[in-house]
């Protein structure tokens, strides 16, 4: 377990399978000062609840599309005020929002009057073959948002989870022609929001096959940041 000195305030960007969720759980395990959102956990919840936002989500996620903007932003805003995360010394990573320039830019803003600001932007690159048989493989705890992969973090018992004993469940998403249709959507999207963040100064990459392989740079880049 690591303390950092200076507020932490990140965002890791990947494609879908990349680990984002994986590097979140081990971050917060080295760095506990850290909270965390993952955008795609929040939306599964309002699924699973059946409330209007979810019943709408879902009609774009099982196509592999993106939420629009507007809904995403609510949700994410609401959540980082909820949360009492509009301050300048909080510390937190977001996974998976913002996802397109304009939630970016609409990020920003609201930070903005906050006096706060997003310091570091990782993108986990890894590379796109690897990637698809992780996501076939994949099972999640919907409650928690923690995912298992058949050989690389089973479950202790088939079909639990770890900590509540709960069922786990695929993920509509997860399948060959959603994934597909889903790489593409993160494609298009990227390229503006990585030269968005590269123009600010805060965009890194990390790259490797595995997320053992990511960790530690990740870690470094954080460490060198906030200690
Ligand atoms: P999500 O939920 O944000 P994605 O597509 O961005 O979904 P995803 O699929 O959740 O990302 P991840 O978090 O990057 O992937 O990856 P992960 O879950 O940690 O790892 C994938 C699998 O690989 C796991 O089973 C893990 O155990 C395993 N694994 C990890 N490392 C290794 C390794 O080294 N080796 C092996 N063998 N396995 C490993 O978004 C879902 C949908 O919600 C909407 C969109 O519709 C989106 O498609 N959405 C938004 N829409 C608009 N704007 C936004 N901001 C939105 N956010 C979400
Ligand atoms: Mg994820």
């Amino acid at each position: 377990m690591s303390q950092l000195i200076k507020p932490a305030r990140l965002l890791l960007l990947g494609a879908p399978g990349s680990g984002k969720g994986t590097q979140t759980t081990r971050l917060l395990k080295q760095f506990p000062a850290i909270s965390s959102v993952s955008s795609g956990d929040l939306l599964r919840k309002e699924i699973s609840s059946k409330t209007q936002l979810g019943l709408l989500a879902s009609g774009y996620i099982q196509e592999g599309k993106l939420i629009p903007d507007e809904l995403i932003i609510n949700l994410l805003t609401s959540y980082l005020s909820n949360n009492k995360w509009l301050t300048p010394k909080s510390t937190w990573l977001l996974d998976g929002f913002p996802r397109t320039q304009n939630q970016a830019k609409v990020l920003d803003s609201t930070l903005d009057k906050f006096n706060s600001k997003l310091n570091l932007v990782v993108e986990l690159n890894v590379p796109e073959e690897v990637i698809l048989e992780r996501i076939e493989n994949r099972f999640v705890h919907v409650p928690s948002g923690r995912v298992y992969n058949l050989q690389y973090n089973p479950p202790k018992i088939l079909g639990k989870d770890d900590i509540t004993g709960e069922p786990l469940t695929k993920r509509p998403d997860d399948n060959i022609e959603v994934f597909a249709k889903r790489l593409q959507e993160y494609k298009v999207t990227m390229g503006p929001l990585k030269d968005y963040y590269e123009n600010q100064g805060i965009l890194k990459v990390v790259s490797g096959e595995t997320s053992d392989i990511i960790f530690p740079k990740l870690k470094e880049l954080i460490v060198n940041k906030f200690d």
